[in-house]
């Protein structure tokens, strides 16, 4: 019988949350970057697998808000929490035996809705010592009682299957009251609309590119998505965005001199279009500044960041 499970991807920022989602589908749907708080909104994940759907969430880290976006970026987490049957709780393999106060805070949570909790200890391949990832398995295992716990690493794929055949167990459990049918068909890869992938996949790399504090103040629109067909006859897609900054000395840096660096994102950017939408992509990208978006309400609602 066809049966759904919906599943939250939950932890710190950086963990690896969305990168462990990409290779559950294989396919990438949420942007990956070395930089905390890259995932800012819900992002959904269609799995399936013969009579078995996953409908995965993936959420923003968990952090202490210091602007509003950040407050809607929580409140996302929270609404992805709700109504789940379970949680994937990631967290890294290193850090051995310390705890960081987001964890907690989760754990407690997790505690208070007697959620089932497989708990994903990622970044194997960046252990030095078994010793490590013991002490770091039993600290977790003494604050909550996990539907199971896999060491795994999203980078090399190393154990990915274990992560796989539990979350397959999910279904054969009797205290969860998996749906029965599929949720959605059975293409469905993820409810990020072609827009909204394409202008993430651009501020993918800007965040890649730039330091500090500037990637997090941008935000990208694609303001306009069009296939047309070359003089060639193929197929091309023209895709206009627009990266929004915080300050006008931002623009500058994201232009770089002589517009290198907005060409290397752009350039960067539309080989990983072509690669998603599989199709020749021509992209034209603008810069404007919008002083202290992240904290007005009507410019991250317009960025559809609000939660
Ligand atoms: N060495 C190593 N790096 C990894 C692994 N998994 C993810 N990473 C890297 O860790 C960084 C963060 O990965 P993300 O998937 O963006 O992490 P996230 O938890 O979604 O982060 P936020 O969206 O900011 O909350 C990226 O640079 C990844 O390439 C892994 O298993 N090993
Ligand atoms: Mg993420």
């Amino acid at each position: 019988m066809q049966k759904t499970a919906f599943v939250a991807i939950l932890g710190c920022p950086n963990v690896g949350k969305s990168s462990i989602l990409n290779l559950l589908l294989g396919e990438k749907v949420a942007i990956v970057s070395d930089k905390p708080q890259t995932t800012r909104t819900r992002i959904m994940g269609v799995l399936t697998e013969a009579e078995r759907q996953w409908v995965f969430t993936d959420t923003p880290g968990l952090h202490r808000p210091r602007n509003k976006l950040g407050e809607h970026m929580m409140h996302a987490v929270r609404g992805g929490m709700e109504g789940v049957d379970a949680c994937l709780f990631v967290t890294e393999a290193t850090g051995g035996a310390t705890l960081r106060p987001e964890e907690e805070l989760l754990l407690r949570d997790f505690a208070r809705q007697k959620q089932t909790v497989i708990l994903a200890l990622n970044k194997v391949d960046l252990l030095e010592n078994k010793v490590e990832l013991a002490q770091r398995i039993a600290l977790f295992a003494r604050k909550y009682d996990f539907a199971a716990v896999v060491p795994l690493s999203a980078k090399t794929g190393d154990n990915l299957d274990a992560l796989r055949e539990e979350l397959a167990a999910l279904f054969e459990d009797p205290a969860l009251h998996i749906s029965e049918g599929f949720f959605f068909p059975e293409d469905t890869l993820t409810d990020q609309p072609e827009r909204v992938l394409a202008a993430e996949l651009l501020r993918e790399q800007l965040l890649r590119l730039l330091d500090k504090e500037i990637p997090h103040g941008t935000a990208v629109a694609v303001d306009r998505m069009q296939e047309n067909t070359t003089v060639a006859g193929e197929a091309i897609l023209d895709i206009e965005a627009l990266i929004y900054c915080e300050r006008e000395s931002h623009k500058g840096i994201i232009i770089g001199k002589n517009g290198a660096m907005l060409k290397q994102a752009s350039t960067q950017a539309r080989q990983e279009m072509e690669a998603f939408f599989g199709c020749k992509v021509n992209l034209q990208c603008w810069v404007k500044v919008k002083e202290g978006w992240r904290n007005r309400e009507g410019m991250i609602r317009s960025f559809g960041l609000n939660d």
